[in-house]
């Protein structure tokens, strides 16, 4: 029954059980969560989920689909049992699952993952998910790094620098703090291998709501500044302390933490803005990079369990 469940877990995250700060989720009789396609009414959700530890999100469904399989053998031999692989797709999203890992792909920029977080967090707490951990893994352009570095973030700062998310409720405007977790940073950043063949960071992280103009690149469909004006703004974010940019972060932070789930994002980026706008890897070298992140959340989890 919902509302017992709501007794039990609003406004606390004693116990490490996800806190949900909406009073009105008492009176629903049940919960069809539509973008994920699973509801109260006809999921088990304690059943399904109760046992997920970690939680990793990241834009595209394959990679989400390489993550869960990458680490299902290192998993298995961890938890000495042959674990399966269970997926899910609604027309939105594709999440995977194997033994206390869950991953979902949230899509591109902070409306789609936004919309994810709300149905994952009500997900996380009718499955009453203890002390879960949720990653972001992704890609980002990088603000004065070699492309193929991994990043870490401190903090999410939006288009003017400021550390924080802007929600629009009500046509009032409020200001969430994008705040991430600083000791789980520090065991990312100390799970790097002194033979990993490229450099994990910690640093600042810019969330646009665009990949284009918004983030300064003179290659889009429009653009009315001067490259002068976009070197000039890529130097005021690096004097600022951030090392890299994409469309995600602010509103990750932000939300995970009113939640109170603990939370990292590790980012790769694909090029050195300074550089270039376009993105001229190869194929091949881009699946190379992309794996980097996952690396190092395989190595926390499996660290972890
Ligand atoms: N991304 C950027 N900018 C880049 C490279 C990657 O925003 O230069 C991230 C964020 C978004 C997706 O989810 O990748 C857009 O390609």
């Amino acid at each position: 029954d919902l509302s017992q469940i709501f007794d039990q877990y609003f406004n606390s995250n004693e116990n490490g059980l996800v806190r949900l700060r909406n009073p009105n989720l008492k009176s629903l009789d049940h919960d069809f969560l539509y973008h994920l396609e699973l509801g109260t009414n006809d999921h088990d959700f304690v059943k399904m989920f109760g046992d997920v530890k970690f939680i990793c999100t990241g834009g595209t469904a394959i990679r989400m689909k390489n993550f869960i399989n990458s680490i299902e053998p290192e998993l298995s031999k961890k938890l000495k049992t042959k674990l399966e692989i269970w997926q899910h797709s609604s027309s939105r999203y594709s999440m995977y699952k194997v033994g206390p890992v869950l991953a979902v792909n949230h899509g591109i920029g902070v409306p789609s993952l936004q919309i994810l977080l709300n149905e994952l967090f009500k997900l996380m707490y009718y499955a009453k998910m203890k002390n879960p951990v949720i990653f972001r893994i992704g890609t980002c352009g990088g603000v004065g790094i070699t492309p193929g570095t991994v990043v870490i973030t401190n903090e999410g700062v939006d288009e003017e620098i400021n550390p924080y998310f802007v929600q629009v409720v009500l046509g009032k405007k409020i200001h969430l703090p994008a705040t991430l977790d600083r000791q789980l940073v520090r065991e990312l950043k100390a799970l790097v291998n002194s033979d990993d063949p490229y450099d994990t960071i910690i640093g600042k992280t810019m969330c646009t709501s665009d990949f284009y103009e918004g983030q300064g690149r003179l290659d889009g469909a429009f653009c009315k500044h001067t490259i002068a004006d976009k070197m000039d703004y890529l130097a005021k974010l690096q004097e600022a302390g951030v090392v890299n940019i994409e469309m995600e972060c602010t509103a990750f932070a932000a939300l995970t933490y009113q939640a109170g789930i603990k939370a990292g994002i590790c980012c790769v980026a694909m090029l050195d803005r300074f550089k270039g706008d376009q993105i001229r890897t190869s194929n091949e070298v881009r699946k190379q990079w992309e794996l980097r992140p996952q690396d190092i959340i395989s190595r926390y989890i499996l660290r972890h369990l």
